[in-house]
C-alpha cells in the first residue's frame, strides 16, 4: 500500500501572526518520522510531507495524494493546529471520499472519540504508534479485525473497500 504521512499545514504565521512569524521557527516532525520508518519496515511505500517547511496548503496535499494514488493519509498534529487538520481532511474527503485516513499524534491521542466523531474518519491511533501502525496496516490489508488492533479508536462501520 502507499502511505502519505503529514502534518497540517499550520504555518509560522498562524503560530504568531504576520508581524512575529519570521522570530519562529519549525521543528522536524520527529513522530512521524518515527511512523514512517515503521511503516517501511513492513515492506510499504511511506512519503512524508512537512506542509509548513515545504508549503504544501490542505488542497495540495489532497491533489498530491489522488494525483500519486495513496491508499492511506496519516495527519499528525496538536491541538492548537486543530483547525488546519479539519481543513486537510475535508479537502482530502472532498476528492478521494474513499480515501483512508488516519489521525495520530497529541490531540488525537486525548480526545480519540470526538475527534473521529467530529472528522468522520476512520481511524485515530493513540499514543506511540510506530507497533499500533503496523498492525492496523496490516489489518487493513488482510482485511481482519480492527478489534484485535491495540491502541486504535475507529469508525464502527468502517468501510475498506
Ligand atoms: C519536544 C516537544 C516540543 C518541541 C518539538 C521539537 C521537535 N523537533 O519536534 C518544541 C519545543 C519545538 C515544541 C513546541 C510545541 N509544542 Co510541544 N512537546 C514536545 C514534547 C515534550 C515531546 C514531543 C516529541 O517529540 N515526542 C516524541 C515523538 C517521537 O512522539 P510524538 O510526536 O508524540 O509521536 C508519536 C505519537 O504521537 C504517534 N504519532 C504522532 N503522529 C502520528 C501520525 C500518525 C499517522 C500515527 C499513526 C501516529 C502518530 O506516534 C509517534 C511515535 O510513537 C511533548 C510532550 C510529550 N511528552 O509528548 C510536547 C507537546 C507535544 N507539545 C505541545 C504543544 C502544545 C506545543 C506547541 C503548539 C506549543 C505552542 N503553543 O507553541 C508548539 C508547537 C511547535 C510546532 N511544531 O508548531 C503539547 C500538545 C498538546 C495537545 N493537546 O496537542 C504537548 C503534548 C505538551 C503538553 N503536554 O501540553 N514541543
Amino acid at each position: 500500500m502507499k502511505v502519505l504521512l503529514t502534518t497540517p499545514p499550520y504555518s509560522l504565521e498562524d503560530r504568531y501572526g504576520k508581524k512575529l512569524k519570521h522570530f519562529g521557527g519549525d521543528a522536524e516532525p520527529l513522530g512521524l518520522a518515527y511512523i514512517a520508518a515503521a511503516v517501511r519496515h513492513i515492506n510499504h511505500y511511506v512519503e512524508v510531507i512537512d506542509a509548513p517547511v515545504q508549503n504544501f496548503t490542505s488542497e495540495m496535499i489532497a491533489q498530491k495524494a489522488k494525483e500519486e494514488k495513496f491508499d492511506i493519509v496519516g495527519i499528525t498534529g496538536f491541538t492548537p493546529a486543530y483547525s488546519r487538520i479539519k481543513a486537510t481532511v475535508e479537502a482530502l474527503q472532498k476528492i478521494l471520499p474513499k480515501l483512508i485516513i488516519i489521525i495520530g499524534g497529541p490531540h488525537g491521542s486525548i480526545l480519540p472519540e470526538e475527534t473521529i466523531e467530529d472528522l468522520n474518519i476512520d481511524f485515530i491511533v493513540i499514543g506511540e504508534g510506530e507497533n499500533t501502525i503496523k498492525e492496523l496496516l496490516t489489518t487493513i490489508e488482510c482485511k481482519g479485525n480492527f478489534h484485535d488492533v491495540k491502541g486504535i479508536c475507529f469508525k464502527e462501520n468502517v468501510q475498506i473497500s
